[in-house]
């Protein structure tokens, strides 16, 4: 059973280590109510956990965070696992690479931590559509995260790939997972379905047996509706909570068990055009020496956030709504670089108090890389590669159909017509019911005319000749993760008006971007660059060497508007220096090829470009700028600058 055989260990050492690690059977991590604490092999314990996403973390990186954790104390790592990463077709799973679940379960009994696990089928966690998987949408009158049949039927069929493969590695059964939890913060969904929380916990029954340990976790106002009997009950809040009054609550539902904090902020996340957010050292461990004081078991949310890479970002309603960012720092312990912070230790501190920290020094930063000025050169316009973005053809349809009926599920999809009669004035095209879903750049004759936004943006003014060519290029901006009952389609959800005319017989264009950008462009088989500099959707790219042994590095986009940006093909995820607060992407140095080899920058530019054309590799990130002002930036003085000097221009 592979959680008794630690892969990378020398062979020799595998019969000793087997005698001295308690036997499955012998094994067992339970609540003891008698005493309100966890029995670890019949010992009182508790756990100072961390949440770490594999998801948000490339995979040669994920010993070296969990080791980290390791050595800050922590004796658990909870994490989610989300069902759209693995199943992105129904019926279809992807459980490899970056996807092996498994292989990260290893990595984490290799460190010496134990593991939490939070399935879902929703994890909420900032992640697109919650974690749920979009062509769940392609049924219109599906209703998430109820009993619906329809919805069940998904989730059943889901769990019975996912649940036999970790069923090996319960604790109980030899392996570290202790303990599961069911669905994520259910009493904040309005839906309130009893019916489904039962069908949840029979089906984590029926494949995973009575006796792994299986819980669920609130907000305070949550614990209503989220905690159903026979499952133990935790709560999450932070550090500017009161904690009294919240454990205080929890009573009420887990009146003798121990007491549990599933998620306590170490920081918060951020959206695009906000401040970016920061949780003080003194707050947070103050916070978590209180809980520990009382013995509490705590697992800190993040302890190292990692990156929305590629569409991977979800989205909330606030009033309107507001995606998330590609970093998911967090102002977490480990940064995303994976770097310790002054938080690390602080929160070490406050551990070592309670119980034994590993010994040995934490592994210091990692190397660090400056590189640029690069200039990049212009592809050529979106539009013109659209035989090789949609090589299929498009679709027709007198409405518009959303991305999810001609099963698009991410990033973006072209929307063309051809106008009946010619518009000699300036005259307005918009969408009703603020139906552009999420960003819409408009083109007519392949010049771009501006761009319509969610809750933002509603209207452009176009002129254009009888017979001009419309398109208008839509850009999924990530599911909401949070917030609503209601299913967050993407693209046209109603056709536009132009005038008093609805706009109708539309071809779309799904298209495949990253399949383009990874296997066309490096061979530099595509160029089809304009003469003049473009705005709207064009692509631009460069290459270049590292030199020496390279380090991390993130990239700075100073004056570019919106767009995504891949490294040797891979999608490094959505900047939009313009909104801020994020400045720089993350570039995790395994991404780069050895010095002497060349790499490659691609960017999909949404809207208008700086002149020069130029990036920047700084040693640092910049998360914490939100840029409403025009963005004066002068190359000659920025080129010598260090970061602070850049991020001070951009101000
Ligand atoms: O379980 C949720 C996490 O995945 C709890 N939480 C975190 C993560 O999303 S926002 C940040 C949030 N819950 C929404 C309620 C906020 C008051």
């Amino acid at each position: 059973m592979a959680p008794k055989k630690p892969l990378c260990l020398p062979s020799l050492l595998l019969p000793i280590l087997t005698l001295l690690l308690p036997q499955a059977g012998t094994r067992s991590f339970v609540v003891d109510r008698d005493n309100g604490r966890f029995l670890l092999d019949g010992v009182p314990f508790r756990y100072v956990s961390g949440s770490l996403h594999y998801f948000r973390v490339p995979r040669v990186l994920w010993a070296d965070r969990l080791f980290k954790m390791r050595m800050s104390g922590l004796n658990a790592v909870q994490f989610y696992v989300p069902w759209n990463y693995h199943e992105p077709e129904p019926g279809v799973y992807n459980f490899n690479g970056s996807r092996d679940l498994i292989a990260f379960l290893n990595e984490a009994t290799i460190a010496n931590l134990l593991v939490i696990l939070r399935p879902g089928p929703y994890i909420c966690a900032e992640w697109e559509m919650g974690g749920l998987p979009a062509w769940l949408l392609r049924k219109r009158t599906i209703h998430l995260r109820t009993s619906d049949p329809d919805f069940l039927a998904a989730v059943d069929s889901w769990f019975k790939v996912l649940l036999p493969k970790i069923y090996p590695w319960l604790y109980h059964n030899g392996g570290n997972i202790i303990s599961i939890q069911v669905e994520n913060e259910y009493g904040s969904y309005r839906a309130c379905d009893f019916n489904y929380m039962q069908h949840l916990a029979g089906l984590f029954r029926a494949l995973l047996g009575d006796k792994i340990l299986l819980f669920t976790t609130d907000g305070p106002e949550g614990l209503r509706c989220g905690s159903l009997q026979g499952l133990f009950t935790t709560v999450d809040f932070g550090p500017a909570d009161n904690m009294t009054r919240i454990f205080t609550l929890l009573r009420k539902y887990e009146p003798n068990g121990p007491l549990v904090n599933s998620e306590y902020y170490t920081g918060w996340l951020d959206y695009w055009g906000q401040n970016h957010s920061t949780r003080s050292i003194p707050t947070v461990t103050k916070g978590l020496e209180n809980m520990l004081k009382l013995g509490a078991s705590v697992n800190m949310y993040m302890f190292h956030g990692g990156t929305n890479f590629g569409y991977w970002n979800g989205a909330d309603e606030k009033g309107r709504f507001i995606p998330i960012t590609t970093s998911y720092d967090y102002d977490a312990p480990i940064s995303e670089a994976g770097d310790p912070t002054p938080k690390l230790f602080a929160l070490r501190n406050v551990i070592s108090k309670f119980q034994e920290i590993p010994l040995g020094p934490l592994p210091p930063p990692s190397p660090k890389m400056m590189l640029g000025p690069l200039t990049l050169h212009l592809d050529g316009d979106l539009l013109a590669f659209l035989d090789f973005l949609c090589p299929q053809g498009p679709i027709h349809s007198i409405l518009p159909l959303t991305f999810e009926a001609v099963k698009q599920d991410h990033g973006f999809m072209l929307y063309r017509t051809y106008l009946t009669y010619t518009i000699s004035e300036p005259t307005q095209f918009w969408v009703p019911n603020n139906g552009v879903h999420d960003r819409a750049y408009v083109m007519v004759d392949g010049v771009f005319q501006g761009v319509l936004e969610r809750n933002m943006k509603y209207k452009l003014f176009l002129m254009g000749k009888l017979g001009a060519k419309l398109d208008v290029l839509l850009e999924n901006m990530g599911r909401l993760s949070f917030g609503s009952n209601s299913s967050d389609y993407k693209g046209l959800l109603e056709p536009p008006i132009l005038g008093q005319t609805i706009l109708t017989h539309w071809l779309m264009f799904p298209l495949k971007v990253d399949k383009l950008v990874k296997w066309w462009f490096p061979f530099q088989l595509l160029k089809r660059s304009h003469p003049e500099t473009p705005s709207g959707p064009a692509f631009y790219s460069a290459t270049f060497p590292i030199s020496g042994s390279g380090g991390d590095t993130f990239l700075f986009l100073p004056g570019w508007t919106k767009g995504q940006v891949w490294i040797n093909g891979f999608n490094l995820g959505r900047y939009w220096t313009k909104r801020g607060p994020q400045q720089t992407l993350y570039v995790p140095r395994p991404l780069l090829f050895p010095s002497g080899a060349l790499n490659k920058i691609t960017l999909l530019e949404l809207e208008n470009v700086p002149p020069q054309l130029q990036v920047q590799f700084l040693d640092r990130p910049i998360l914490n700028c939100t840029l409403h002002k025009t963005y004066i930036y002068s190359l000659s003085a920025g080129v010598q600058g260090t970061s602070e000097q850049w991020a001070l221009k951009g101000r």
